[in-house]
């Protein structure tokens, strides 16, 4: 038996389920990237807020990918479980706030006449750091932008919104990138300049993208996942996401239209995302990426066993504690020591097996705003940064093959690079001025060698 609308009731009734009419309640989001972290995340805010008060904030996913979650979700009538794990034991709620999944390509109408029903006032992304469509200097990339990405959907969308007089929409992404919310906007202005110039000024005057800060550690999925949660329930659920108590919603303030009561749900409202994003950017997931590189290097698999190593645990101490936390000015009432005490607790949580080998992904996407903006900030108060330097070293072996198949957009440039320039060059051909990741922070000959020492 399937977890569906139909077999609700066959649940334990400690299980949490949706406390409102599903269907008596309109889309009003859009979501594009709607994996796992989205579930886990975003639709749960939505979930409480539409279980507290009226409102039509139903969920469209949309993949632009493939059409596996589609696949797990229609046939639940888009409910899924939400286990939260920790070393307590787990809690389990059944999330009713995606209405259905759909794959771009395969309907585009019903996408573009989504996106244009006045009744949608947002549009959320998780589609990864890779999604936006950026070359390695931040500027829109063409060759991907115009082969089936966001752009061409929205731009559709609002061309039909401004010619009926509908009003503007908010665009929201909730990935992990530094500003986040200002990158969309020049990304999709860019992409209107080429594309659809006429649409530039509505566009401004009418749409608004706020910048988000995000927080939840949601691994991928795995059958053995599938599997328990089939044993406690007694349904089948293909699309059930596995994470963490902790939850964090940072969202600037900044609305086209209406939008769901998120603050009442534990999600915080501000004009200032900056301060809370670049710490968690450059403390939680600085530290993450660490961990992934120099944790398969030394032979673990998941998050809790790399922070268990105690070299390991020492450094990411230092990158988080001195390294990072000297790189920023913290907001009032910010307090970064303890900030990474609690990070620390979370990556040693042993019931959650988050894979190094997820985090490792598309480091050439991550790793500008989780190490390079970190040093580039000592750099300019005259300070190394040696356990991220360490880091970058075992990212270099990561990329190199050391670790089987390199899932990064950019393998193929990295790994030529490599080729070209071997373990003496590499550090200096990738991030020294006019490498693929040149940035703010201009390595000092020391500084390359010290990292092509601990290759
Ligand atoms: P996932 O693998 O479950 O889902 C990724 C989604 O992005 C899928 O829907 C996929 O189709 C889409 N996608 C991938 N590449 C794309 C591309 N080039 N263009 C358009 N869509 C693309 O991953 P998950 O866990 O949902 O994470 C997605 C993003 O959410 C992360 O990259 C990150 O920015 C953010 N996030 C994830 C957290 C986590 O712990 N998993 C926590 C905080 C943020
Ligand atoms: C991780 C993040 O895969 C990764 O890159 O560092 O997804 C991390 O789990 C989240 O940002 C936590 O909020």
């Amino acid at each position: 038996m399937r977890l569906s609308d139909a077999n609700l009731a066959h649940l334990p009734v400690t299980f949490t389920q949706p406390a409102y009419d599903r269907e008596a309640r309109g889309i009003g989001i859009v979501h594009f990237g709607i994996g796992a972290f989205h579930r886990a995340h975003q639709a749960v805010y939505t979930d409480d807020a539409m279980a507290a008060e009226s409102g039509d904030w139903r969920i469209l996913g949309v993949s632009l990918r493939s059409g596996n979650v589609r696949d797990q979700m229609r046939p639940q009538d888009g409910l899924y479980a939400l286990v939260e794990q920790s070393a307590d034991g787990s809690k389990v709620r059944v999330i009713g706030s995606v209405a259905d999944v759909i794959v771009a390509a395969e309907e585009r109408d019903r996408l573009i006449a989504a996106l244009a029903n006045p009744a949608t006032h947002i549009v959320s992304f998780t589609i990864t750091e890779k999604g936006y469509c950026r070359a390695p200097d931040g500027a829109i990339d063409f060759d991907v932008a115009d082969s089936g990405s966001v752009y061409a959907y929205l731009a559709e969308a609002f061309r039909q919104r401004r010619d009926v007089g509908s009003p503007g929409l908010t665009l929201m992404s909730c990935d992990n990138l530094a500003g986040n919310g200002a990158q969309l906007k020049r990304l999709m202005i860019a992409y209107l300049h080429r594309h659809a110039p006429e649409l530039v000024s509505w566009f401004e005057e009418k749409c608004a993208c706020p910048s988000t800060m995000v927080d939840r550690i949601v691994p991928a999925t795995t059958e053995a996942d599938r599997t328990s949660i089939a044993a406690l329930t007694g349904l089948r659920d293909d699309a059930m996401v596995v994470t963490e108590p902790f939850s964090q919603w940072v969202i600037e303030d900044n609305f086209a239209g209406p939008r769901p009561a998120w603050e009442k749900h534990g999600a915080l409202m501000t004009s200032n995302v900056h301060a809370y994003e670049e710490a968690k950017l450059r403390l939680l997931n600085g530290a993450h990426s660490a961990l992934a590189y120099l944790g398969l290097k030394r032979g673990h698999e998941f998050v809790h066993q790399a922070i268990a190593d105690p070299e390991l645990a020492a450094l990411a101490n230092t990158l988080m504690r001195d390294e990072a936390t000297g790189s920023l000015e913290p907001a009032p009432g910010q307090d970064l020591n303890a900030y990474a005490d609690a990070l620390i607790a979370r990556f040693q949580n042993p019931a959650l097996n988050h894979r190094l080998i997820q985090i490792a992904m598309d480091g050439s996407q991550k790793i500008p705003q989780r190490w390079l903006a970190t040093l580039a900030s000592q750099q300019a108060k005259g300070k190394q940064c040696p356990s991220i330097l360490t880091a970058i070293s075992g990212w270099l072996c990561h990329i190199r093959g050391d670790n089987g198949f390199v899932d990064d957009p950019l393998a193929e440039v990295l790994k030529a690079t490599w080729a070209q320039a071997g373990a003496h060059g590499i550090s200096a051909a990738l991030f020294s001025a006019g490498g693929i990741m040149a940035s703010g922070w201009v390595p000092s000959e020391a500084e390359l060698l010290e990292i092509e020492r601990q290759l």
